[in-house]
């Protein structure tokens, strides 16, 4: 039995409290986004309240102390996936900001007629369609890595498909749709003998691993705050110094620029080339705090709790006559995607709100997986490190109520 303080971590959450068609809410929805503890509700609050201005553009007081704490945030995100350098952390709206964001800019430099873009069978829209126009635009390729029936990454097929004329990998860390968690490290490592940057969309990673870019060796690595505990309209971009360096400025507007003329414009250095306009300044700060309070838990001790909780829900979902669950890779985080016996994913999702759980029913922007598993949705139980097992046991014994009346 873990020692994991869950009971405590849970009274930080206020949202979980409360009651949901009168029933005690059990929030199993973590993946689309999950809920803030009061650390993070209350430092947005106080700089409303006491330090808050625009940032980088003041010499009065209050636009100091928000200077302060919006780059204060800065240095809490570096640490937090140990890049080398704050000017490698480019806050952006979210990971499909991000993603826009390096297919508009280091794609158009670096990618033309003939070249290709290598992803996977399992990718988010997010890390689909941006290389979509880009290709529209440039006349690039994009190749697609299969996966095998577990939801897992057939390696061998992925390196088949590195060629001279990869200009760039952009790889899922953890799959949104399926819990696979790839093998990034071994990815990259192939990739570096080919001299091809790789691109890891850490948005589903990020809430329940020790992030090292250093140590992982990725050229970009890109998130959302929202799945972060932290507040949406913020999200992170990581890019190696040297690369984002290189690349030309995405959008442009204030703070963005160091010297403008009509004739001419001087951009400014890194990070802020890529913050154009005033930035979503409280959730930054939000983003810092939630920052603090994972970095107190630690990140290790909830990655053990979680891989906990997901055992103890499949070794449950796989005791129900009629469930099947839609990814079962070797290496998975915590999430259950599942599919009932002659009960559509919506109604689950339907059926299981009047109970008080919140779980997600869809395609989870995620198209190509549900194509490839023949399945139209599936219903998905995405867990935090606030989740109990008490909860999971809620889950499945509605479950088992649905099928009993319905299946
Ligand atoms: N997945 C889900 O319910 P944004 O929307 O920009 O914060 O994140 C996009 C995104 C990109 N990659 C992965 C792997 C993701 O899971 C997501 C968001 C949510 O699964 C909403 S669709």
């Amino acid at each position: 039995m873990t020692s994991f303080p869950v009971e405590k971590i849970r009274a930080d959450f206020p949202i979980l409290k409360e009651k949901i068609r009168n029933k005690p809410l059990v929030y199993l929805d973590n993946a689309a986004t999950c809920q803030k503890p009061l650390a993070v509700i209350d430092s947005i609050s106080h700089l409303y309240m006491h330090e808050y201005a625009n940032v980088h553009r003041g010499v009065h007081t209050l636009s100091i102390k928000a200077t302060d704490r919006y780059e204060g945030a800065r240095e809490k995100v570096k640490n937090f996936i140990n890049a080398k350098s704050t000017k490698e952390i480019i806050f952006v709206k979210g990971t499909t900001e991000a993603i826009n964001l390096i297919a508009q800019t280091f794609g158009k430099a670096n990618i033309s007629a003939g070249d290709e873009i290598l992803i996977t069978a399992m990718e988010h829209h997010s890390n689909i369609v941006p290389w979509q126009m880009l290709c529209e635009e440039t006349g690039a390729i994009l190749k697609v890595a299969p996966i095998n029936l577990q939801g897992e990454l057939i390696y061998d097929e992925f390196e088949k498909l590195i060629s001279n004329k990869t200009k760039l990998i952009s790889v899922v860390h953890m799959s949104n749709a399926l819990g696979t968690v790839n093998p990034v490290k071994k990815i990259i490592v192939t990739a570096k003998v080919k001299n091809i940057p790789v691109l890891l969309d850490g948005a589903q990673a990020i809430p329940h691993m020790p992030i090292d870019v250093q140590d992982l060796d990725c050229d970009f690595y890109v998130f959302s705050g929202h799945k972060l505990y932290a507040p949406s309209g913020v999200g992170v971009l990581y890019g190696k110094q040297a690369l984002l360096e290189a690349m030309p400025p995405y959008q442009g507007g204030g703070d963005m620029i160091r010297k403008v003329t009509f004739e001419d414009t001087e951009y400014n250095t890194l990070p802020y080339k890529f913050e154009a306009g005033t930035p979503s300044i409280a959730d930054v700060v939000g983003l810092g705090a939630a920052i603090d309070y994972l970095t107190d838990i630690g990140m290790d001790n909830i990655a053990n709790y979680e891989a906990e909780l997901l055992d103890y829900a499949t070794e449950k979902a796989n005791k129900i006559k009629g469930l099947k669950i839609i990814g079962q890779a070797k290496e998975k985080g915590a999430i259950l995607s599942f599919v009932l016996d002659k009960i559509h994913p919506h109604d689950i999702g339907t059926m299981l709100d009047s109970l008080g759980i919140a779980i997600r029913a869809g395609h989870h922007c995620a198209m190509p997986v549900m194509d490839f598993f023949e399945v139209p949705a599936t219903a998905r139980a995405s867990f935090a490190m606030y989740n109990t097992k008490a909860e999971i046991d809620a889950l499945m014994a509605g479950i088992e109520q649905l099928i009993e009346v319905f299946g």
